[in-house]
Order: C-alpha cells, then structure tokens, then sequence
C-alpha cells in the first residue's frame, strides 16, 4: 500500500482524571501523534493535555461526532492518512495500537478493536449484541462490536461520509465502511469498564444514545 501516518484523536468532555495517563500511557506504546478533540470541558482538560504537547481542537459543534468529523479533517491537514480513535477513558487498551496500525497498513480501511463479551459491563451487553446483530441483518458482514469506542479508518474512506454529530457515529463508521465495501478487520483487545472505578470518571453516555443507535442502523439502510 501507499503511505501510512497515523493521527491517534482523543474525544474528552471532562476527562482531567484521565488524560494525562492516556497520553502517557499511549507514548509508552508508540510515537504516533496524539490530537484531543475537547468538548469545551470546563474542567480543564484541554490545558492539561496542552501542557504535555498535545495538539487540542476545541470543539466548533456539538457532540461525539462531530469532533470525530472534525479530526478527520484535522489529521488529514496534519498530513496523516489514518486515524484511530479511543475513548480517553482508560478502557480501551494502548498495547493494541500497534496490532491495529499493521492491520491498517495490509489494506484494511477499517479497524475495529473488538471487545469479549464479559469485559463489557452487563448492561451494556444486550445493546451492544442488539446493534451488532441489527447491523449484520441489514447490511451483512461480521463485525462482532459494532459500538467499540476504538476504531482506525483511514481518512480518505470516511471523509465528507460520516454526517452525524452524536454519538451513534460510531456505528456510523461501520455502516459507512460496510455500505461501500471497505476491507474491514476487527482485532480481538482486552477492555476495562470505567463503571466500578470512580477514580477514572463517569461515563457520558446515556440510555436515550441506544435509541438514538438502534434509529441510527435502521435510517442509514434506507437513505442515501
Ligand atoms: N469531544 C467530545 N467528546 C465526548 C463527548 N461525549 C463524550 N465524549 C468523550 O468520548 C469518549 C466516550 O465517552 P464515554 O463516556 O467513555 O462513553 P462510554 O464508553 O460509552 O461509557 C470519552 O473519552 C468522552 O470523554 C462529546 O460530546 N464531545
Ligand atoms: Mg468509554
């Protein structure tokens, strides 16, 4: 394949537990360049991860999405032709990077870090099978987690594609890759709930994101 560069985005809306050990954590596994797409976070997020050298965008609209719209465009000013996404959470795991950039680099134009069912918290899991399944039924393919908050695209494939601000653009960039054929590749990772750990923060998402998602497989079968 052509040239690989590598833009790592970090979406944070209040995220000072946690920041500053994603970046570090993240700079242990690779050299990749790390922006922070900030929701405008009060709790000064955004100076932390300024003070360690990090790029932040704060955010010009609202939401999960549209910060991730935004990095697209970001990374791709910055240079890069991947961008891999990770909640600033602490779940998701930094040893995986490298697994999911070679993964990357052999063609596939959507890496999905693939969570195991029991490290998702158990309310969680009937959701997420329900979106996953819903997912296959209306548009095929295997993808094993579809709400994964970590996923490599390459930027060409999504750009001016993804066109939701919430939080249902994650599984917006599957049902973008899966509609126009992309090479897709999950890499199986190891996940470690916030929900138990009030020392990493609180989770933002609500019961009302799993319609919103649900909503989200069903209207992207049947428009555009
Ligand atoms: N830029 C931005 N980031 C957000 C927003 N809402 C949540 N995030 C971040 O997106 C990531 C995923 O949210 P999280 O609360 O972990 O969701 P969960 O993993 O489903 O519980 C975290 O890093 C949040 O800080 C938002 O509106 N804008
Ligand atoms: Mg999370």
């Amino acid at each position: 394949m052509g040239k690989f560069s590598l833009c790592i985005e970090l979406p944070t809306k209040n995220e000072k537990e946690n920041v500053a050990r994603m970046i570090g954590n993240i700079r242990k596994h690779c050299s990749y360049e790390i922006i922070v797409s900030d929701e405008h976070s009060p709790d000064g997020t955004g100076d932390i991860a300024r003070s360690l050298g990090v790029k932040v965008f704060p955010r010009r609209n609202l939401g999960y999405g549209s910060g991730l719209q935004e990095s697209l465009a970001n990374a791709k000013k910055l240079g890069h032709t991947h961008l891999l996404v990770m909640d600033c959470d602490q779940t998701y795991p930094a040893e995986s990077i490298e697994a999911m950039a070679q993964a990357a680099r052999e063609g596939n134009e959507l890496v999905n870090a693939a969570r195991k069912v029991s490290d998702i918290r158990s309310l969680n899991r009937l959701p997420n099978f329900f979106h996953t399944m819903l997912t296959r039924l209306l548009y095929g393919g295997r993808v094993t987690d579809v709400n994964s908050g970590m996923k490599l695209m390459k930027i060409d494939a999504f750009l001016g594609k993804l066109n939701t601000s919430g939080n249902d653009s994650t599984v917006q960039t599957v049902i973008i890759a899966l509609k126009s054929r992309c090479r897709i590749k999950e890499v199986p990772i190891t996940y470690r709930d916030r929900h138990g750990d009030p020392t990493r923060g609180r989770s933002k998402i609500k019961l009302k994101d799993g319609f919103i998602i649900t909503w989200r497989i069903i209207r992207d079968r049947f428009v555009k």
